[in-house]
């Protein structure tokens, strides 16, 4: 069979899912056809030249046209957060398995609502996934799985960050992300959703409590005119910045764990820094965005001497996704998530099976960023310092 998609949206997220729809079907041996049918976008010219460039067999201006066709299988969701409850629950209600971009929503009344309407399209065997890509870099989901192995044993401390800081620069444009009624939320909505997720997956526990603060450095911006991609045109004005830059805020897992998250977009010099550190009795895990291909790993249980931290190059075949690849040693990189994403999603479509992250596991995220802006809202949690 062949799977026919329509991609709403063609922004930064849309040419890294463009990436993912062609190479899947090339690199790895899936069990259904994909073509990428159709890109939808409202800017009729900038949609047909990212159908031209990106490979998309036509473009559309109207995503409600597009949903309503027979010949449409699967709507991939690469638009700002506001858009996403209201295509993704015409979707999923038009019978077309969805994939949409992290944060699932920008509020939870919104991810709860899309959840339902997965809930109801699952019972018509119809698929809903988030695009928390992150989970697919071969050593995260190694990450996991030696986590699962009991190879670390107790998860005792956890520490998420993702660092940024694109931001720095008061002269960057007030363009989608930075306001609240298109994005959500600022840093804590588009990355510390990443670390979040990160966090539950690898250590299968939720996150049950948080506590945290949440800042903007920069409160003014130039405004911009009509809005594509990061940026637009500019207006010579400027606007006030609605969201967060910054986000830092303590968790507590299911088991007791304590987590320190940290999302900002004024770590300067850092670039798209994503660490995770977790530990346990028995062990330790470390990951770092910037060096993909590699999982760090020290195993208390090995003899004194030998103790330390070693580093597990995951490109081996029996590392997750690898074998579809390179030989060993033939680094990966940003990319081969989207691809592994869109395996992922196509092989659950075929078997029957729910893709992870479901919109469920979305909307458990949205709900800890949720309890993040109530607990930063809520000053009376600090604590002033004596004064000497
Ligand atoms: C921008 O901050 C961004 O593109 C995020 O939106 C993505 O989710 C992340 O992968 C990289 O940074």
């Amino acid at each position: 069979m062949t799977l026919r998609v329509a991609m709403i949206g063609y922004g930064f997220m849309g040419a890294a899912h463009s990436v993912g729809w062609r190479q899947a079907p090339r690199v790895f041996d899936l069990p259904e056809q994909v073509e990428t049918a159709v890109v939808v976008g409202r800017n009729r010219a900038a949609v047909e030249e990212a159908a031209q460039h990106w490979g998309w067999a036509e473009a559309a201006t109207d995503w409600r046209e597009v949903i309503a066709r027979d010949d449409i299988d699967v709507v991939d969701l690469v638009t700002p957060g506001d858009s996403h409850a209201e295509i993704a629950i015409a979707a999923l209600d038009a019978g077309k398995h969805v994939l949409c971009e992290k944060p699932l929503a920008n509020s939870v009344e919104q991810a709860e609502a899309m959840a339902t309407a997965a809930e109801r399209a699952r019972s018509r065997g119809v698929r809903a996934m988030v695009g928390f890509t992150y989970r697919r870099v071969p050593a995260v989901t190694l990450l996991r799985d030696l986590i699962a192995e009991g190879r670390i044993g107790r998860v005792q401390q956890v520490r998420a960050a993702y660092r940024q800081d694109w931001l720095v620069d008061p002269s960057v444009p007030l363009g989608w992300r930075l306001q609240k009624e298109h994005a959500g939320s600022g840093a804590l909505g588009d990355i510390g959703a990443h670390i979040v997720d990160m966090t539950q997956f690898v250590t299968g526990q939720p996150v049950r409590a948080v506590s945290g603060s949440i800042e903007t450095v920069v409160t003014e911006r130039p405004t911009v005119g009509e809005r594509i991609g990061f940026t637009g045109t500019a207006t010579g004005d400027t606007g006030p910045v609605t969201v967060d830059d910054l986000a830092i805020f303590t968790g507590r897992l299911d088991g007791g764990a304590l987590v320190s998250f940290e999302a900002t977009r004024f770590a300067t010099g850092r670039k798209n820094a994503l660490t995770i550190e977790v530990s346990g009795d028995r062990g330790a895990l470390a990951f770092d965005l910037e060096r993909l291909n590699e999982l760090r790993f020290y195993d208390r249980t090995a003899p004194g001497p030998l103790q330390g931290f070693t580093t597990i190059l995951v490109t081996e075949a029996e590392h997750p996704y690898v074998a579809a690849w390179w030989p060993a040693g033939h680094m990966l990189g940003y990319e081969h998530g989207f691809t592994h994403q869109v395996v992922d999603l196509v092989r659950a479509i075929h078997d029957g099976t729910d893709p992870h992250p479901t919109f469920a596991e979305g909307l458990s995220v949205q709900r800890v960023l949720a309890a993040v802006e109530a607990s930063a809202a809520d000053r009376s949690a600090w604590t002033e310092v004596a004064a000497p």
